[in-house]
């Protein structure tokens, strides 16, 4: 990077820890970001005056990429952008975020990635890293940019990278020793396209990975039992399953839930290692969340014992079915991170009440019917919020869901939840949808989510 001029493209979280890392190697950046309304002195306070940075907002000229050797780009611009083509045929190397910090990062290093999930399996192995390691490192899209920490990993470090499908599509050498893949079920279909183009950028993870490095895989996935199986995977699988013990696969060493206890199992010895009453977490998807940090521990080398004791202090995570408040016999629950249909569906099944439902929001281009299926018995009324509300409205009607209200804001949305619960039931933020629109991100849509409830 010494003396190189590096074009960041996005001026968000991860493009200004991206910026300063170049800085620190010594090079030069060049900001682009297409939304006009950013505002120079806001980005660059954010830099100290010696620091060579600069910033082209609205639109990329050819003439910009004068000088310019190479570009990194954040995880939210799709690559069909004109600007992103514009720097490919001007043969500039184009590398994603998560890969400039890999290829400055030292130590062990594992990644997860899947459609639900990664948030709590992360902070998790996080947790259970700390255990072991005196120098860990938590980061990537759980919100913490990986550009933000790799240049203060050393030899003896080990670090657990979030990683979605939109940074994933941008690696290059990208080699975390363990990966895992917690599931995967149809998300971001406006940026990938097709399923098919979603599962391939997923699997990518592994693309790296050798014959010497691990893989945790979710055996209730179909579409990771296929590609566990794959003659042509080189890491070492190991399974976990959240309903029987993995029977048919070659690989003689498993993680499993039976009846309320988690097993390890290596050749035929099975060792027990605590119960689902041990644990704060709620539900199935939580249990899988559960044995594949477990997994991901183990192959990282954390004893079983530290993992176990780990595992049973863990409280869930912000912004994931996250319980805010009770009032008038009424309880509040932030899922601001149910962003897709299925993670919302986990969140509407752990209710254990009748459930007074907020949804909606960015359009992904997914189908909502396998949600509205499942309000039947569970969900009174549903509020509607964001640019999906008229499509989920048809499907909910199509269904023979009626009761359906649109609020413009989520004040209006959590008042009129709050008029329509009787004591005993439920008020769930899960969208299945991405906040953007609205909002900035999840985390603020939660955040003013529980802001209304409290001051309700
Ligand atoms: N921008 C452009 N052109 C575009 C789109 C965006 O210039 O076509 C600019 C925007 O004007 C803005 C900047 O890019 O200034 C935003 O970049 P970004 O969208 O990549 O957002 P960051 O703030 O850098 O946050 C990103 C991740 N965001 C996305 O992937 C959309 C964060 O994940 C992540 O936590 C952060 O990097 C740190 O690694 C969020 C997310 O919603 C939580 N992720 C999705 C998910 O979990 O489903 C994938």
């Amino acid at each position: 990077m010494d003396k190189q001029k590096i074009l960041v493209l996005g001026t968000g979280r991860s493009g200004v820890a991206a910026a300063k890392q170049i800085l620190a190697m010594g090079g030069e950046v060049i900001f682009f970001d297409k939304n006009p309304k950013v505002e120079d002195r806001a980005l660059l306070s954010q830099f100290k005056k010696k620091d060579k940075v600069s910033l082209i907002k609205g639109k990329l000229l050819a003439s910009d990429l004068l000088h310019i050797n190479a570009s990194v780009i954040s995880p939210g611009i799709p690559l069909d952008e004109p600007y992103v083509k514009m720097l490919s045929t001007a043969q500039i190397p184009i590398i994603g975020e998560i890969e400039l910090a890999y290829q400055s990062s030292k130590g062990k290093l594992c990644a997860v990635t899947g459609t639900n999930g990664k948030t709590t399996t992360v902070s998790l192995i996080g947790e259970i890293l700390k255990s072991e390691y005196s120098d860990t490192h938590v980061v990537g899209n759980i919100g913490n940019p990986f550009t933000a920490e790799a240049l203060e990993t050393e030899e003896q470090s080990a670090t657990v990278c979030e990683v979605s499908s939109f940074q994933l599509e941008t690696i290059v050498d990208f080699h975390p020793n363990v990966s895992a893949i917690t599931n995967i079920t149809p998300d971001h279909l406006d940026r990938h396209k097709t399923m098919k183009n979603y599962i391939a950028v997923k699997e990518s993870i592994a693309e790296n990975q050798e014959e010497e490095d691990s893989i945790v895989l979710n055996y209730m996935d179909p579409e990771l039992r296929k590609f566990g199986k794959k003659r042509s995977l080189k890491p070492k699988v190991l399974w976990f399953s959240s309903e029987e013990e993995p029977k048919d696969t070659k690989e003689k060493e498993s993680l499993f839930l039976r009846g309320d206890t988690f097993y390890y199992k290596k050749e035929d010895k099975e060792e027990k290692l605590f119960t689902t009453k041990d644990v704060h977490l709620l539900g199935k998807h939580n249990y899988e969340n559960i044995l594949c940090a477990v997994g991901v521990g183990l192959k990282m080398g954390v004893p079983m014992d530290k993992i176990i004791k780990v595992c049973k202090k863990f409280k869930p995570v912000e912004h994931r079915i996250e319980f805010v408040r009770e009032r008038s016999g009424v309880k509040y629950y932030n899922d601001s991170k149910g962003t897709n249909v299925d993670a919302a569906i986990q969140a509407l099944r752990a209710m254990p009440g009748p459930v007074v439902l907020i949804g909606g929001g960015y359009d992904k281009h997914v189908d909502f019917d396998p949600w509205v299926k499942e309000f039947k018995g569970r969900v009174k009324y549903l509020v509607l919020i964001g640019e999906t509300r008229n499509q989920i409205a048809e499907t909910a009607k199509k269904n023979g869901f009626q009761n359906v209200m649109f609020a413009e804001d989520m004040d209006e949305a959590v008042k009129d939840c709050a008029a329509y619960a009787d004591p005993g039931d439920y008020v769930l933020l899960s969208p299945a949808c991405a906040s953007w629109g609205m909002f900035k991100d999840y985390e603020e849509r939660g955040r003013i989510f529980k802001d209304c409830v409290k001051n309700l």
